[in-house]
């Protein structure tokens, strides 16, 4: 990963201050995470749940699940949503995969319970990824999960009242390559043309087809169920253009005003870096870094790092590399005291499953922030511009939260000057004061001599600005 400067060194060189800083930033940022037409507030207003709610469920789940990662005895390192790709399977045979394709475990209560448990805020499920094969009841293509396969039911419709019922956000993936529809086909050495591929060719004179039809699905995402965000993908391939994505980010928003929708309905993504460049306007309303937490958090640019559990989206049988329970709610914090949303998958079984290891990871995270939620929602970036050598800083307006990795031997966790004081401070898990010192770089907080959580102990500080 590429390390950014810290901002305070770059404004330094450029002779900025913060507040100078972050009216650049807003310029920029509105120049490159909106269209023109909106406005400053609008989107403030738009966005506020999503900066409120911070944690939310990423769930791949497709036809991609039945081979669950295995093709003609095959295995691979390769994510096994791009199993199309990688095994080079020709639509005709992949389409194969619906027959078997029968998810009678499927429980879209427990699901959302699972997400709600683990203190996820909202959930983004794929509609359609990559293969084109769509997982609610559509009437612009029988490629679905209602019409092709023995299940018959909709799942989405299931997910989507369940989550009102649970007071859940419910939101929609949609890839823009599609490696099913005839508009798209593969042209590269040793390749199937109609197998999946990193980069689909546009048959000539057929983009507006195809456009047409992506609209149609689109309208029938947003008027039947009504998703909060529309989380594209697949914008790379050559033949889509940032007019394309600008297009299309209008065209949804006119559908419902009050939509999010990613970076990637067009061309503004810095690779799988994820934020927006900055040299004109690209259409957006935040970020996505892939895989990836950036060095720092950028004031004013909204951003969400989408992360997988173990080393895929889509379910693969074989694949065990779990991250620790710790890494991931280490991880939840680090991305939260940058600034950002925690966007973490699962990748359910072809039955309608959430893997137990996906399940047993939520359980621990949701049992974290049920203690530490306070120091997880609704707040903001850190006001440290050095990394914490013992952990991760979040704050509100009065408050600063301490999220402490690495517990001092000798009890001093040494805080550094953040231009405000620190007037009180306690653990996260008791009432009683702890003492604090001024010292000669900021603030000594003196701490009991064990960790009330070895993953991450909250220090919850009440603070006063600098006049
Ligand atoms: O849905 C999951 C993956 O299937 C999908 N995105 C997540 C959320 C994914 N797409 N691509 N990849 C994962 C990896 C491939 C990246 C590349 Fe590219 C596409 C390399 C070249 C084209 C994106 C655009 C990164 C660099 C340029």
């Amino acid at each position: 990963m590429k390390k950014l400067l810290p901002v305070s060194l770059l404004l330094g060189a450029i002779g900025l201050s913060m507040c100078e800083l972050n009216a650049a930033f807003s310029t920029e940022a509105s120049a490159a995470g909106q269209s023109a037409s909106t406005s400053a507030a609008d989107r403030d207003t738009r966005m506020a749940w999503w900066r409120q709610a911070r944690f939310g469920m990423f769930i791949h789940w497709g036809l991609y699940a039945v081979p669950a990662g295995e093709y003609n005895g095959q295995r691979s390192k390769e994510i096994g949503e791009w199993i199309m790709s990688w095994a080079n399977i020709p639509r005709a045979q992949y389409e194969q995969f619906a027959t078997p394709f029968n998810p009678v475990k499927f429980d879209a209560a427990s699901w959302v319970r699972t997400a709600k448990d683990a203190g996820m805020k909202y959930i983004v499920i794929t509609s359609k990824h990559h293969d084109g094969f769509a997982m609610y009841d559509g009437a612009v293509s029988s490629y679905d999960i209602v019409d092709s396969t023995p299940f018959k039911k909709d799942p989405m419709r299931a997910l989507a009242d369940e989550a009102k019922r649970q007071g859940m956000t419910f939101a929609f993936y949609y890839s823009i390559m599609d490696w099913h529809h005839p508009s798209q086909y593969v042209d590269a050495p040793e390749k199937d043309p109609t197998a999946g591929h990193g980069q689909t060719k546009m048959r000539e004179g057929r983009k507006r087809e195809y456009v047409d039809y992506m609209k149609a699905q689109l309208r029938e995402l947003i008027t039947k169920y009504d998703p909060a965000v529309l989380w594209f993908d697949g914008e790379w391939v050559n033949w889509w253009t940032e007019e394309d994505g600008q297009a299309l980010y209008a065209y949804v928003r006119s559908l419902k005003p009050g939509i999010l929708i990613n970076n990637r309905v067009g061309k503004g993504r810095k690779g799988m870096e994820g934020l927006s460049k900055t040299d004109r306007t690209y259409a957006g309303d935040f970020g996505t870094p892939e895989q990836q937490i950036p060095a720092s958090g950028l004031p004013g640019v909204d951003w969400e790092s989408c992360m997988t559990m173990n080393d895929t989206w889509g379910f693969k049988s074989y694949d065990d590399n779990w991250k620790s329970s710790q890494l991931l709610i280490r991880n939840l914090i680090d991305i939260v005291s940058k600034g950002g949303n925690y966007l973490l998958n699962v990748g359910p079984t072809a039955e309608g499953e959430i893997p137990a290891p996906s399940v047993e990871r939520l359980a621990a995270i949701g049992k974290w922030l049920k203690v530490n939620g306070d120091a997880v929602y609704g707040t903001s970036a850190s006001p440290f511009t050095a990394q914490l050598s013992w952990g991760r800083a979040t704050r509100k307006p009065g408050k600063l939260y301490l999220h402490v990795f690495n517990w001092p031997a000798d009890g001093q966790l040494e805080v550094p000057s953040f231009g405000g004081s620190i007037v009180s401070a306690r653990l996260m898990t008791g009432a009683s004061g702890l003492d604090v010192k001024p010292s000669a770089s900021g603030f000594m907080i003196t701490l009991p001599a064990q960790a009330p959580d070895p993953i991450a102990s909250v220090i919850v500080a009440d603070t006063r600005d600098a006049k």
